[in-house]
């Protein structure tokens, strides 16, 4: 009799074990809960889920926990242990961009597009060029919050690893920041001023100015023939034939040099 109640407590025990540990489990997941969900209702409530648990897809639990557990069948209390497999989430990661202007404020989810474990931990690799930023603190290991310093006239680049906690796969990607001016601009190098509404002026960006910007237009003997600061984006080339030219747009300080066809 005593030795009938030692097994009984015991399956008692093995049940409060398995509970916990799969409790663990499911507060360790976050990327693919409902499995767990299931898991955990189909190893507690009848010994026919057993091998449904072993068909779902736990693809996103974390490693290859043994569980124990009891069934509870007619009364009859049977212990025993049920491998649970499970594989790692190795991150799935792709790099994201931004445009931004000098002295902004950031605060970005790096992970949004991206498939990645519940448990991770994120730490920052590098940051190019090293003086671009403020110091970076993260937030829930998935947003990165810090604030661009300097003049930023370079791409700026932070690259970060992102490991999943049960069991160490990691993969690295980064965060790649352009100047808005710069990255909105494109450095043309031809138009035709013919008017037909069709590339009419010579443009390198949609706006109708550019801030801090300076335009130098020289012809093939090093003359210069046009010259504005903060450019309007709509020099048309009038009284200077078709033709191989060059110029010079500043932007910041950091110039672009550029030949520049005109064909009407
Ligand atoms: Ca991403
Ligand atoms: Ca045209």
């Amino acid at each position: 009799m005593k030795q009938a109640y030692t097994y009984l407590e015991l399956a008692d025990r093995m049940i409060k074990f398995g509970m916990v540990v799969l409790l663990f489990i499911l507060s360790s997941a976050s990327a693919d809960s409902q499995d767990y969900q299931a898991a955990q209702l189909s190893l507690i409530s009848s010994a026919s889920s057993y091998s449904e648990v072993g068909e779902r897809r736990l693809h996103s639990s974390i490693g290859e926990p043994v569980v124990s557990y009891v069934q509870r069948g007619d009364r009859r209390l049977n212990s025993g242990f049920l491998q649970v497999t499970a594989t790692c989430v190795t991150p799935e990661l792709s790099p994201d961009d931004l445009l931004a202007n000098p002295g902004e404020s950031v605060s970005i989810d790096v992970l949004i597009n991206d498939r990645v474990p519940g448990d991770r931990i994120m730490t920052i690799k590098s940051i190019s060029p090293e003086n671009a930023t403020s110091d970076i603190s993260i937030e829930n290991n998935s947003v990165l919050n810090f604030d661009l310093i300097g003049d930023f006239r370079e791409e700026i680049r932070i690259v970060y690893e992102l490991c999943d906690m049960s069991c160490d796969e990691c993969t690295e990607s980064f965060l790649l920041i352009r100047n808005a001016i710069f990255g909105n601009l494109v450095a043309t190098e031809a138009f035709t001023p013919n008017g037909d509404g069709e590339n009419d002026e010579l443009r390198f960006t949609l706006d109708s100015e550019i801030p801090g910007s300076e335009l130098w237009v020289y012809n093939r003997w090093g003359q210069e023939i046009f010259y504005q600061k903060n450019y309007t984006n709509n020099w048309t080339a009038d009284g200077y034939p078709d033709g191989v030219y060059y110029y010079v747009l500043e932007v910041s300080g950091l110039q672009f040099k550029k030949s520049l066809t005109i064909a009407r």
